[in-house]
């Protein structure tokens, strides 16, 4: 890995607002397949997610990004968020004869050009495509925790969770538990962590794409207090089973008042041409919609669906991206984080933040 020096413009400012509005002017574009509601927004670059606030290509290459799972938390405290790159396969690691996985975390201040850790982790890279990824901070010290979520291969017979401490810089495990859903079904869920129940615990979030009995995409989260063996919510959302698959997922506070909001960030069959940001409201327990925006990234059309205005973008961009939450500019919006690795420009994997507002 080797660093950088392409520089993106950094897009801010009157000058550039203009020119969005420029590009944008008469890009109207109407939301109306999610269920049965009808949503018109302009994406003038003054809806949230319309506009960028950065592009920048990061310090680790393209062609080694398919070797990585991805995931946004401010590791060191300075309130940027910071990129976690999780290396599961093609690692160099030696520790205790074979590869291990390796975390290698880019630093926000630095628009994620230079690393705040490089290291391998507990974890064989022949074990790690056992995992899901997530992060939070399970032991409330602070400082972010990395939860590898085993979902195949288990010795239990369920989902187990193995949390690598964050104070260690990720060598020791702070637990290392069977949760409540069972390996065989494991694999028709999505992972996030947040705090459901606002009692400063960071709960596990399963959301639930494939698989469901109620037919819709549906929200289960696991209790911190119980260490992930009892539930604390069971709901169904108002996306179908069927455009489940169609959409990435996430959680993090949208209205400042710290309440866990749903993120589900539709990357394939929109009708807008443009991926979408849904976000479910957590005052509702999910079943309810606080925000539906197109982004400023295209998205493949649904099938039969033909965009709205001649000139709308159609080359889908959003299957080369990666996805997460993360407030960019410290605004106290969660900005959306695209993590570019593919069909990029600079050669290296490339960050390109929506602002939330
Ligand atoms: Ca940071
Ligand atoms: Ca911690
Ligand atoms: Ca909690
Ligand atoms: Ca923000």
């Amino acid at each position: 890995m080797k660093a950088q020096t392409i520089t993106f413009p950094r897009i801010a400012g009157p000058a550039s607002a203009k020119r969005r509005r420029m590009l944008l002017l008469g890009l109207v574009l109407s939301l109306s397949t999610l269920c049965g509601g009808s949503l018109t927004a302009h994406a003038d670059g003054s809806t949230p997610f319309g506009s960028f606030l950065v592009h920048t290509p990061t310090a680790i290459g393209a062609a080694d990004a398919s070797n990585f799972v991805w995931a946004m938390k401010d590791y060191n405290r300075d309130g940027v968020p910071d990129l976690y790159g999780i290396k599961v396969s093609n690692t160099t690691s030696p520790m205790v004869g074979s590869p291990m996985a390796e975390l290698h975390i880019l630093d926000g201040a630095s628009d994620y050009r230079s690393f705040l850790v490089q290291t391998p982790i507990a974890i064989t890279a022949a074990d790690a495509r056992n995992f899901a990824w997530a992060v939070g901070d399970y032991n409330r010290d602070g400082r972010p925790d990395l939860y590898a979520i085993k979902v195949s291969k288990t010795g239990s017979g369920m989902v187990e969770l193995h949390v690598l401490d964050g104070a260690s810089t990720y060598q020791s495990f702070l637990v290392q538990t069977p949760i409540a859903i069972t390996a065989a079904d494991a694999r028709n869920f999505a992972w996030a962590v947040g705090d459901y129940n606002r009692d400063g615990n960071a709960d596990l979030y399963a959301i639930k794409v494939s698989k469901t009995g109620s037919g819709m995409a549906e929200v289960h989260v696991l209790d911190r207090v119980s260490t992930y063996q009892f539930f604390l919510l069971h709901a169904t959302t108002p996306i179908t089973g069927t455009d489940a698959p169609n959409f990435a997922w996430a959680v993090g506070s949208y209205r400042r008042d710290g309440n866990p909001q749903l993120f589900a960030i539709k990357v394939n069959g929109t009708g807008s041409g443009l991926a979408e940001v849904h976000i479910l409201d957590r005052a509702s327990d999910y079943p309810g919609f606080m925000v539906q925006a197109p982004t400023a990234i295209t998205a493949a059309l649904a099938k039969g669906i033909v965009p709205t205005v001649p000139t709308a973008p159609t080359k889908p961009d959003a299957p080369n991206f990666a996805w997460a939450v993360g407030d960019y500019n410290r605004d106290g919006v969660p900005d959306l984080c695209g993590i570019k690795v593919s069909n990029v420009t600079s050669g290296m994997v490339e960050m390109h933040i929506l602002s939330g507002q």
